[in-house]
């Protein structure tokens, strides 16, 4: 196997025997046969396309085939072959409509890769070896690394294309792109600039699909509102949500209602809170909980049964295995210990049968304390721009110097201390904005407010990060500046998986310069490639605090 599409990668290169995260080879190999077989659909699509004979599916299906692939979000061999057969057999219905087995016309002048993926059946791709199809396959490290970053930001750009679809809302561009995208990443005719535009394009389509979703979430729960979320426990059993999925929280809201049981939320879904439509229940009793990667010893504490409803999924501990449920593309199985976790599937309306799971928490203990005080969240660019004047006049008094861009991802690399460490250290007339579970590192200090602003505003997950750029963007024109780079806003953003990818190469497409990454680079961006990145948007690693709050605040 090889895998180097996360932060925390083996060595900073790639994982080779078994994921850090958990993964392992056989999971890694299926999910290489995956992306190569999704590449041969989409070639076929898109000749299905050009004579209306395309699979009118096609954009749903590949969102979530990618989506299962994205970090911690599926460690199941039997999903991944399931979808492997499906994208085989979709396949071949296109190529049926399109060439009727007579592929060569098509097929005339495409690279040899492309030629095989768009034709090997399945026996063949489950038995070819893993080498000529995964990530070395691509010889040219630049290339190699060009392709496998597009690959990255098309997993971000499914998981959050998929969100909004769950709500009702696609836009069928960018399931063109996704189909183009993938073909391109098999295309030896490309050249390097040529990847790059499709970077770029990739990050357009990133903000797109962020909005799409911004108002998919807002039109069907409301504007969230700025909340202070309990982080102590009630007397009563409790279920623990955690993931991204709102669809989900919203159907457990409602199957819990008057049962005795009250629901938490864990991790990403954390903003939820912030939400109107949730806000009416009484029994989200709160917060438990960190970021995903302290799951082990949280939800061993937990006592109730834990619903995952996207990433992040890390492999469980005995203890709290047969209480834990995924649904969605989530899921595990380790054919070692033969534990498959419990999936609660979707009913073909969309909705789901969460009884299962609340029979169980009826019968749970309630949960064990962790902690007793509160957190804020819900600072949308709806809450944060309803008070834009009093924030502008702070900015004109000098009493804001600058906004501090602290989006992103936790993980549980010891490095990260530096976030909080660096939040510590911020003057205090500057303001943390956030989003995604890097908040984590520094949402319970107390930092204070300034003139009534909190010091940490807090736009939720790290798929409401299109909040944060309507916030610069606002502020942009408030302040009749035509840059967006001219405002004082700094970035210093912390990854981990292939969303934060998403969003990094969405900033880059609206030109955003001097963005701060960490704790690591991302393995799959080659020096050469960097370089171009260097030159282009002036990008760097994080270091110490004190050299980057020099650069970043007093330069
Ligand atoms: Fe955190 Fe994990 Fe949000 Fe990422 S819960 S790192 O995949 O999705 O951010
Ligand atoms: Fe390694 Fe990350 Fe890939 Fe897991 S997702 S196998 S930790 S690079």
């Amino acid at each position: 196997m090889f895998c180097f599409q996360c932060e925390e990668t083996m060595n900073g290169t790639g994982c080779t025997k078994s994921g850090m995260c958990g993964k392992k080879e056989d999971v890694s190999i299926l999910q290489d046969r995956l992306i190569y077989a999704l590449k041969g659909y989409a070639f076929c699509n898109q000749q299905g396309r050009k004579k209306n004979a395309d699979d009118k599916t096609f954009g749903p299906f590949v969102l979530e085939a990618l989506f299962s692939t994205l970090t911690n979000v599926n460690f199941d061999a039997g999903y991944f072959e399931k979808m492997i057969r499906e994208t085989i057999q979709r396949r071949d219905a296109v190529c049926q409509k399109v060439c009727s087995g007579a592929c060569d016309s098509v097929l005339s002048g495409v690279s040899k890769g492309m030629a095989d993926a768009a034709t090997i059946s399945l026996d063949k791709l489950m038995t070819k070896d893993p080498e000529e199809i995964g990530i070395l396959a691509t010889e040219n490290v630049d290339v190699r690394s060009l392709r496998e970053t597009l690959i990255c930001g098309l997993k971000g750009l499914a998981a959050y294309g998929t969100h909004a679809l769950i709500l009702g809302s696609e836009d069928e561009s960018v399931y063109i792109f996704v189909e183009k995208a993938l073909i391109s990443t098999m295309d030896d005719t490309l050249s390097a600039d040529q990847l790059v535009g499709l970077l770029m394009e990739c990050g357009s389509f990133g903000v797109k699909v962020l909005a799409l979703l911004d108002t998919a979430n807002t039109q069907t729960y409301g504007n969230p509102v700025p909340t202070a979320v309990k982080t102590g426990v009630r007397k009563n059993p409790g279920i623990l949500i955690s993931g991204h999925d709102l669809k989900d929280m919203d159907m457990l809201l409602e199957q819990t209602k008057g049962t005795g049981v009250d629901v938490y939320t864990h991790g990403e879904m954390l903003p939820a809170h912030g939400y109107p439509a949730f806000q009416k229940y009484d029994h989200l009793a709160g917060n438990y909980g960190n970021a995903w990667w302290l799951q082990k010893e949280e939800f061993e504490k937990f006592n109730g049964p834990i619903l995952m409803t996207t990433n992040c999924l890390v492999p469980p501990k005995d203890t709290y295995a047969d209480r834990l449920f995924t649904t969605n593309m989530v899921g595990f199985s380790d054919s070692k210990t033969n534990l498959k976790l419990k999936h609660i599937p979707v009913r073909v309306d969309g909705s789901k049968d969460f009884s299962e799971i609340v029979k169980m928490a009826q019968k749970c203990k309630p949960p064990e304390s962790l902690e007793d005080g509160t957190v804020m969240t819900g600072f949308s660019h709806s809450a944060t721009l309803s008070v834009a004047d009093k924030v502008i006049a702070a900015v004109k008094a000098g009493q804001i110097q600058k906004f501090v861009v602290m989006a992103g991802c936790d993980g549980r690399r010891k490095e990260r201390s530096y976030y909080t460490d660096f939040a510590k250290a911020l003057p205090k007339d500057t303001v943390i904005l956030t989003a995604g579970c890097a908040k984590y590192r520094y949402n319970k200090l107390d930092l204070g407010d300034i003139g009534g602003i909190p010091r940490v505003l807090d736009a939720g997950q790290c798929n409401d990060c299109y909040s944060l750029v309507v916030i610069a963007m606002e502020l942009a024109k408030a302040f009749g500046l035509e840059n967006i780079n001219d405002l004082p806003v700094v970035y210093n953003i912390a990854w981990y998986e292939q969303k934060a990818c998403l969003v990094l190469l969405a900033l880059l497409s609206l030109n955003v310069q001097n963005i701060v990454l960490g704790p690591t680079l991302p393995a799959c961006v080659s020096p050469n490639v960097l370089d171009v990145l260097i030159k282009t948007f002036n990008i760097s690693k994080n270091s110490d605090v004190e050299t980057d709050m020099k650069r970043l605040i007093l330069a």
